[in-house]
C-alpha cells in the first residue's frame, strides 16, 4: 500500500535546475522506489489511496507516465487498486492505453473484489468527497449491509478522519465538513486504509473500525519535516484467514529515500555581516547534505556578499527557500 505520490510536478519547468523540477524528480525516485519495494516483497496486490498526481490540470501524458509503472505490475499479473484523490479532483483521466483487465480505478464509489491466495476480499473505494463528513458514512452503509463470513472487508477512502493528526505539533482533526467523524464509520469494516494525510498513523479504538494512512510517499512541505516516509506491507495470516478468522495484518514500514530538510531562522547579525554568516553556517548548519532543501528565514534583508555565501549550498546542490520573515517587535 502506498499513497500521495504527487507526480508530474515541474512537468513544464524551463530548466532542469528549476527547484519544482527537482522536486518533481524527487517525487518519481520514491514513487519507483516504493513500487520497487513493493515487488520486491512480492505482495499479491497493489493498494494506491489518491494523490497519484500533484494537480488535475496537468496533460495526459503526465498521467500516462505515472500509471505505466503500476501496469507493468498488472502486465507481472499483480491486481492494482487505485483511488482517485483530492489531487485528481476525484477522477483520473484515463486513455486506451492505460487500460488493463487487473488495473482498477474507482471512477466513482463501488467495491471490488478480489480472490488472493483463495482468500475473497470486498473492497469498497470511495474517491475524495469534498462534503466527507456527510457523505462519506452514507456511501459506505450500502457495503456494511452485505457483509459476507470469511471474507476480507476494507474501506479505502482518501479524506482526513477524527482523532488523525498532522504536523510538528501534532493538530488532531475534529469532525464536520471535510473531516469524517471517526464514530460514523462502520465498525463492521476489518480494515479502513485511506490517503490524504501525510504523516503516517494507525488510529484503533474499541468498537471502531482500525484506519491506516501509510503517509506520503515523499515530503511536500517542511510541515512534514519530522516525519519519515515510506510504504506499508500488509501480511495476514493465510493460515487465520483460510480457517475463517479475521485477523489484522502485520504492518511492515518501509522507509523511502526522502530529501533530507534542514529548517532555521538566521540571526540578524547574518544578514548584514557575511564573516558573520559564515560563522553561524559553520557552526549551525552541520547535518546538511549537499542536496539538502533548506529553509532560512531572515528578520533583515539580506545583504548581497551574505547572499551569496548562501549561493554557494544552492551550487553545491542543494535547494534554499529564503524568506523574509515579518517581525512585529521591530521598532522603526
Ligand atoms: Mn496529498
Amino acid at each position: 500500500m502506498l499513497s500521495d505520490t504527487h507526480l508530474g510536478m515541474g512537468w513544464n519547468a524551463r530548466t532542469a535546475r528549476s527547484r519544482l523540477k527537482r522536486r518533481g524528480e524527487d517525487h518519481w525516485r520514491c514513487y519507483r522506489a516504493a513500487l520497487a519495494g513493493i515487488r520486491a516483497a512480492k505482495v499479491d496486490g497493489i493498494l494506491h489511496l489518491g494523490d497519484l498526481c500533484y494537480r488535475s490540470r496537468i496533460p495526459q501524458g503526465v498521467f500516462s507516465q505515472a500509471l505505466e509503472p503500476l501496469l507493468d505490475c498488472c502486465r507481472e499479473g499483480l491486481p492494482v487498486a487505485l483511488l482517485p484523490g483530492n489531487h485528481e479532483r476525484s477522477r483520473i483521466p484515463q486513455s486506451l492505453f492505460d487500460e488493463d483487465p487487473l488495473l482498477h480505478i474507482f471512477h466513482r464509489p463501488g467495491v471490488l473484489e478480489w480472490d488472493l491466495q483463495q482468500i475473497s476480499l470486498k473492497i469498497m473505494g470511495i474517491p475524495f468527497v469534498r462534503e466527507a463528513a456527510v457523505q462519506v458514512p452514507l456511501l459506505q452503509k450500502d457495503c456494511r449491509a452485505r457483509r459476507e463470513p470469511g471474507t476480507l472487508h476494507l474501506l479505502l477512502l482518501h479524506q482526513l478522519l477524527s482523532q488523525s493528526r498532522v504536523g510538528p505539533a501534532g493538530y488532531r482533526f475534529r469532525p464536520g465538513g471535510e473531516v469524517i467523524d471517526w464514530q460514523a464509520l462502520s465498525p463492521g469494516w476489518d480494515l479502513v486504509l485511506s490517503g490524504h494525510l501525510h504523516r503516517a498513523q494507525l488510529l484503533s479504538a474499541e468498537g471502531r473500525p482500525p484506519v491506516l494512512f501509510p503517509g506520503s510517499t515523499e515530503r511536500t512541505s517542511f510541515a512534514e519535516v519530522d516525519e519519515q516516509k515510506g510504504f506499508c506491507l500488509l501480511d495476514w495470516s493465510i493460515e487465520a484467514l483460510r480457517s475463517g478468522r479475521i485477523t489484522q495484518p502485520e504492518l511492515h514500514w518501509l522507509p523511502l529515500p526522502a530529501r533530507h530538510q534542514v529548517r532555521a531562522l538566521l540571526p540578524e547579525t547574518c544578514c548584514r555581516h557575511p564573516a558573520e554568516m559564515e560563522k553561524w553556517l559553520s557552526e549551525n548548519i552541520h547535518d546538511v547534505q549537499e542536496d539538502s532543501w533548506i529553509y532560512l528565514e531572515h528578520p533583515l534583508a539580506l545583504d548581497p556578499d551574505s547572499a551569496a555565501r548562501l549561493g554557494k549550498l544552492e551550487e553545491a546542490g542543494a535547494l534554499l527557500e529564503l524568506r523574509l520573515k515579518a517581525r512585529e517587535d521591530i521598532v522603526p
